[in-house]
């Protein structure tokens, strides 16, 4: 079965509720078998400073959904968690990413993969060393050294 991983994120209303309830969606999908998540982060806004902090995960996610299908379920979750799109970077109060979708390379504007600006930030590579240690971003290779090149974004792990 095909494996993805999806960032989640949210600096408006409660996000650590509004993840967990995007969560329990997935993994009650009849398409999912299964999902794995990393600890929450509180994180620095990056791209627009003047906005609150965000809540931050990523989540590994077993499905037999096609990579478009997965990303539309991702969409629809994003609704139901209240977002609403103004600009580019906007405080939102849920954000789904499809990060990874196994090894798919995708250059549909409404669907690049893998994810263009996961490598430069600290608030996607943080949580997914925590659940996928080895993982090598292809065309960037290893998480560590991306992790070092990102040290000036504060990241900052939430308690279980
Ligand atoms: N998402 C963005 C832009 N900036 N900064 C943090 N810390 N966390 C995010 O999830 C985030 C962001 C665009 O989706
Ligand atoms: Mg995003
Ligand atoms: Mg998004």
């Amino acid at each position: 079965m095909p494996t993805a991983y999806v960032a989640l994120g949210g600096n408006l209303g409660d996000p650590v509720a509004q993840m967990q309830r995007a969560l329990a969606a997935l993994a009650q999908h009849p398409d999912v078998s299964s999902v794995t998540c990393s600890g929450f982060y509180r994180t620095a806004p990056v791209g627009y400073d003047n906005q609150p902090d965000f809540i931050n995960a990523v989540a590994r996610v077993q499905t037999s959904l096609p990579a478009m299908d997965l990303l539309q379920l991702l969409f629809a979750l994003e609704f139901e968690g209240g977002r609403e799109r103004s600009f580019a970077n906007a405080p939102r109060t849920l954000d789904l990413d499809l990060l990874l979708y196994d090894e798919l390379v995708s250059t549909d504007p409404v669907m690049i993969l893998p994810h263009p600006r996961m490598h430069e930030r600290a608030f996607v590579l943080q949580p997914l060393a925590e659940i996928a240690p080895e993982m090598v971003l292809p065309g960037h290779g290893p998480l560590d050294p991306l992790l070092r090149a990102c040290q000036d974004q504060r990241i900052e792990r939430l308690a279980d």
